[in-house]
């Protein structure tokens, strides 16, 4: 081998290292790995919040049933008023059950009584109304049996204007 070839070989070897570098050189960037990306957080779903149970609608109070007024005692009433001519009027007619109310307005007293006299056994219910002063008026007690009850003042039995009839039915 020569010199020149030795040299030639050398400078190509020379050349080869320097393109080597240069090549080397020349790809240095070093590939850039990509960073990852953080992966999101999973946002908590929120808890669900119970649904208020549906308070139950109230009921309606009931209304309070008015209770019945009380019946009126059953029967009537009936007015007879004494003067000094006499009772008025002589005959009244009231339901059973009902009453009689005399008033004197005589200036004396009268003492109503049932038939028969003495012994005013008839109705007992006028002999309730009995002895009444000047200005007094009295009521009979209830009559519960439907007849015909004749009356008369015990004061004066005889005296047909103190008599009467008190007819129930
Ligand atoms: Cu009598």
């Amino acid at each position: 081998m020569t010199r020149l070839t030795r040299s030639i070989l050398g400078a190509a070897a020379v050349a080869g290292l320097v393109a080597t570098f240069a090549c080397g050189a020349g790809s240095s960037s070093t590939p850039t790995s990509p960073t990852p990306s953080p992966s999101p957080s999973p946002t908590p779903s929120p808890a669900p919040s119970p649904s208020p149970s549906p308070s139950p609608a109230p009921s309606p109070s009931p209304t309070p049933t008015p209770s019945p007024s009380p019946a009126p005692s059953p029967g009537s009433t009936a007015t007879i008023t004494i003067t000094s001519a006499g009772v008025s009027p002589q005959s009244v007619t009231i339901a059973v059950g009902g009453r009689v109310t005399f008033v004197n307005t005589d200036s004396r007293p009268h003492d109503m009584s049932s038939d028969p006299h003495p012994e005013h056994t008839d109705c007992t219910a006028t002999n309730q109304a009995g002895f009444l002063t000047a200005g007094q008026t009295r009521q009979t007690g209830n009559y519960t049996v439907s007849r015909t009850c004749g009356f008369h003042d015990h004061d004066q039995p005889t005296n047909r204007n103190l008599q009467g009839t008190i007819i129930v039915r």
